[in-house]
């Protein structure tokens, strides 16, 4: 054969290969080459169970190996654990050798195993009779969850609901595959009553997951104006939510490895090319008992200060100090608020961290500029990336080589190109990165007061590729997974997967936790350096990562698409713990037009991190720059700022249990299945819902309203009726967006101002929607200075929850509120002036007179009866100058 022929027909098989895998998305390679194959998988070899009934230890014996993606592990031990009564563990490893799991310090964890001891080698454990029917369980009374081990060949094993019957999760009819690259689970899932949520991060148009597609988790810096593909988080963290009623439970696979998740609706198969299965299930039943138990395994999310709900603006691009300063003095003139200004890798001299460009960002006037804002009550942020510029006159890159502080490869610091050309990355799994870290921040921090610190590039971005190592699978792992939607090598511009982290831990393993740890540590330099509470706005993230750090979902477009995928977005983050999260106002990449700008900076004033922020080349963007839009912006921020108090008290309950700020329907209407499919608006709490204009030209939104009363927060003499949940097209003009409180809530607002400072100086108003068919109304508010480490723990001298309620009490209505620890509210003079009450039926026209009730005080107050509407009387008191500290 002459070697050209022999060249093209190994051509054409590469071909043919390619075709085939490429017509076979969802089907794994081994599904196929063994699906004739009888007996393969593992079999049972012993179980012992507990005296508790809470644990089960088993060993798993391979029947019969599989010959691609490399040997399979022989022996492997599965436990299982319940261990809370809302949370069951299982874990599967290699019985013989311990292989690479997330560190306890990231997410702390129970001892996995309390039965476990590893076997020595040439030990087997006595085998399971195969013929014995009878499955093992762990059943506890006490827990929803039910675990059940077939004993069949090959074995597999179920969780499922006491109360329901439910199947959660169910591994009988797939193998399991163990091999040390290549790690595949599949459950089956019940297609029609499975609502799936969750496993991220990646840009999607639908919020619940749509069937038939591969989810890629391997951080990576690919723009989020891509959809569907691997983005700069990961999150193997899911919620399914069960028609009809709503029934939900939460499923994590706590993996740090790269894995494709493969999701058809009736299966869901996880693919994952290195560590352990460590699978989580949380009981639920309700969406936000889901959250709760979830944040409670991987820590709950980190308080943010009371600024960072202002506005904000950023731009990559800003020439100089004089043209971010203008920035801000335009805002001002514009009479929109302005809360925190940011720069972008533009103000670095070279694109150093730590330091200031001399000729456009100079020490001085960059002073000047932070103190005015300061003086005025706002805030500044900037830009820090993780590649240390290799310059041997460099005072960051000579202590880090001090301390010895970066990733490694062959014997030397692992060598990448960012910014600043050739970098070296530090090595945040190192315990001395803290001090490192916290250092440069420190002597940063001296030079310039900035408030908080924004972390990029962290996936880790490299803009050059490294050359795989030929002698090892890591850079090259036999199973490929979809990095970049194109099965891009892992290597792909990152740091290589076969560079060393502290104690040798190959960067193959922990690649996905690098954003994470940066977080933390940027957020334990910050407590250090300015002992207040920290503002950490990380791209790159993993599970838990709300702990300590804000999200922004990335390189968005400036396009109509985009900016309705934000919330689909903003949401996954919501359940992903990371309640602090917004998307780049106006579109990042792109010419954004004055129209798209204007309905974009309508629905951002609503996210829960709202902030305007454009790509260097794209027209500027800034609200001002618009008569409509910056007419629009005057009236939605108007609205934000007044809900501050509101935002922050949901920030509180995040901290607290972990229940997300901007909310999918379904948390408050899991009975409504109408809500399950819903992308295009969201909740903010309980009862405060956004419907957004998402297309060009529109003036006006087809938006779906579950069942209740709902009025218009911008004029509460709007209402809508709605008996059962139904899609309501209401108008959109231009210069508005649609924001209804629901009945039952009480919202506690603040007056309007330029900054959060000046906003927190104004009285306080209760909104109250009355709601006829509940027994009371509901609303709560928290109150702390906004910048302590801590929020709502201590003695309780530094905060104050008090929570509203109202209702009909012997044929009068009455509003009364509890307030746990006063003594801080009182110490702030803090005063309600107004409560408005809506939602009232028109026999309220008619009043006999209101009463003031309280310990200290008895008096008679004026109410106004305002118009009736829709059959709806709105009433309001007003000049009440009541202290909200004092119950009443
Ligand atoms: O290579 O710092 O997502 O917000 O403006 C791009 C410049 C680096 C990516 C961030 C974006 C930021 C930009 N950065």
């Amino acid at each position: 054969m002459k070697k050209s022929t022999y060249y093209s027909n190994f051509l054409l098989l590469i071909i043919i290969l390619y075709l085939w895998i490429f017509i076979n998305p969802t089907t794994s390679l081994i599904e196929e080459e063994e699906a004739a194959t009888i007996g393969y998988g593992y079999s049972l070899q012993s179980v012992t169970i507990d005296s508790s009934g809470k644990a089960l230890t088993a060993y798993l014996q391979l029947i019969k190996g599989t010959s691609i993606f490399g040997p399979d592990i022989k022996l492997l031990s599965l436990t299982a654990r319940l261990e809370t009564k809302d949370r069951l563990r299982i874990r599967i490893s290699d019985a013989k050798k311990p292989r690479w799991e997330i560190p306890n310090d990231i997410i702390p964890r129970q001892s996995p195993n309390p039965l476990h001891r590893s076997l020595p080698e040439n030990h087997l454990p006595p085998p399971l009779h195969h013929q014995s029917p009878s499955p093992s369980l762990l059943s506890d009374p006490t827990s929803d969850l039910i675990f059940t081990l077939h004993n069949t060949i090959p074995f597999g094993f179920a969780v499922s609901r006491r109360s329901s019957g439910d199947t959660l999760f169910d591994t009988t009819s797939t193998n399991l595959i163990f091999k040390d690259q290549y790690i595949e689970l599949s459950s089956s899932l019940p297609p029609n009553t499975s609502n799936l949520y969750g496993i991220g991060e990646h840009t999607k148009s639908s919020f619940r997951l749509q069937h038939n597609q591969t989810l890629t988790l391997w951080n990576a810096d690919i723009a989020s104006a891509n959809t569907d593909v691997n983005l700069y988080g990961s999150h193997p963290f899911y919620m399914d939510v069960r028609s009809p009623h709503g029934i939900s439970h939460g499923v994590l696979l706590l993996n740090s490895n790269g894995m494709d998740v493969v999701y058809t609706g009736g299966t869901i198969t996880y693919k994952v090319i290195g560590g352990i299965i460590d699978l989580y299930f949380f009981a639920g039943p309700t969406p936000e008992t889901v959250m709760e138990q979830y944040t409670q395994l991987i820590g709950r999310p980190a308080p943010m200060p009371y600024w960072s709900f202002g506005f904000h603006q950023c731009r990559y691009g800003y020439k100089d100090v004089y043209d971010v300063e203008n920035v801000v003095l335009n805002y001002e003139k514009a009479g929109i608020p302005l809360e925190v200004m940011w720069t972008d890798i533009d103000y670095m001299e070279s694109y150093k961290d730590f330091t200031l460009d001399p000729i456009n960002f100079p020490l001085d006037e960059m002073k000047k500029f932070v103190d005015k804002l300061h003086k005025n009550g706002q805030k500044y942020v900037l830009i820090i990336d993780p590649g240390i510029s290799v310059d041997k006159t460099y005072p960051t890159y000579i202590r880090g080589m001090e301390v010895g502080i970066f990733i490694k490869r062959n014997g030397v610091p692992y060598l990448g190109v960012v910014w600043p050309g050739p970098t070296y990355f530090p090595d945040f799994l190192n315990p001395s990165s803290e001090i490192f870290w916290t250092n440069e921040i420190k002597i940063f921090h001296e030079l310039l007061p900035v408030d908080g610190l924004w972390i990029d590039m962290n996936e880790l971005s490299n803009f050059i590729s490294s050359p795989s190592n030929p002698s090892s699978t890591i850079d090259d792992p036999p199973y490929k997974i979809n990095n970049g939607g194109n099965k891009n090598p892992i290597n792909d511009r990152t740091v290589a997967a076969t560079s060393l982290h502290f104690g040798n831990v190959i960067e193959y393993n922990v690649h996905n936790l690098y954003g994470f740890l940066e977080s933390r540590a940027t957020n334990l330099a910050l407590v250090n350096v300015t002992r207040k509470r920290p503002f950490v706005l990380s791209r790159s993230t993993f599970v838990g990562s709300g702990k300590y750090t804000a999200h922004w979902t990335g390189d968005n477009a400036a396009s109509w698409d985009d900016m309705a995928y934000t919330i689909p977005g903003i949401l996954n983050f919501g359940l992903f713990g990371v309640p602090m999260v917004g998307a780049d106002i106006c579109g990042f990449s792109g010419n954004t037009t004055e129209e798209l700008c204007r309905r974009w900076i309508q629905l951002g004033a609503f996210y829960p991190f709202s902030r305007d922020h454009s790509e260097k080349g794209s027209s500027r963007q800034e609200l001002y720059l618009w008569d409509s839009v910056a007419a629009s912006a005057r009236k939605v921020l108007k609205l934000r700022y007044k809900l501050l108090p509101y935002f922050y008290t949901l920030m509180y309950e995040a901290h607290s249990k972990g229940t997300p700020i901007a909310r999918p329907l379904f948390f408050s209407f899991p009975e409504d299945t109408n809500t399950y499919g819903i992308s295009s608006q969201f909740l903010l709490g309980t009862g405060v819902l956004i419907s957004p204009v998402l297309k060009a030209g529109a003036v006006s939104v087809n938006a779906y309203f579950p069942s209740g009363n709902w009025f218009d927060l911008f004029n509460y003499s709007r209402s809508l009726s709605v008996k059962q949940g139904k899609y309501i097209n209401l108008d959109a003009p231009p210069e508005h967006i649609n924001v209804h409180i629901r009945e039952g809530n009480i919202l506690t607002m603040q007056g309007e101002a330029m900054t959060t400072q000046a906003a927190r100086n104004t009285s306080f108003e209760l909104l109250v929607a009355f709601s006829r068919k509940k027994i009371s109304s509901y609303g709560e508010v928290f109150l702390d200075d906004g910048e302590d480490l801590e929020m709502g723990s201590g003695d309780g001298t530094k905060w104050s929850f008090i929570t509203f309620k109202s209702g009909i009490v012997s044929s009068k209505l009455t509003l009364e509120s509890k307030v746990l620890n006063e003594g801080f509210a009182l110490s702030r003079k803090w005063i309600i002036d107004k409560v408005t009450i809506l939602g009232l039926g028109s026999d309220f026209k008619k009043i006999n007179g209101c009463e003031l009730i309280s310990k200290q005080e008895r008096r008679k107050l004026a109410v106004k009866v305002g118009d009736t509407n829709n059959g709806f009387v709105v009433l309001e008191i007003s000049k009440l100058s009541m202290l909200i500290g004092k119950e009443f």
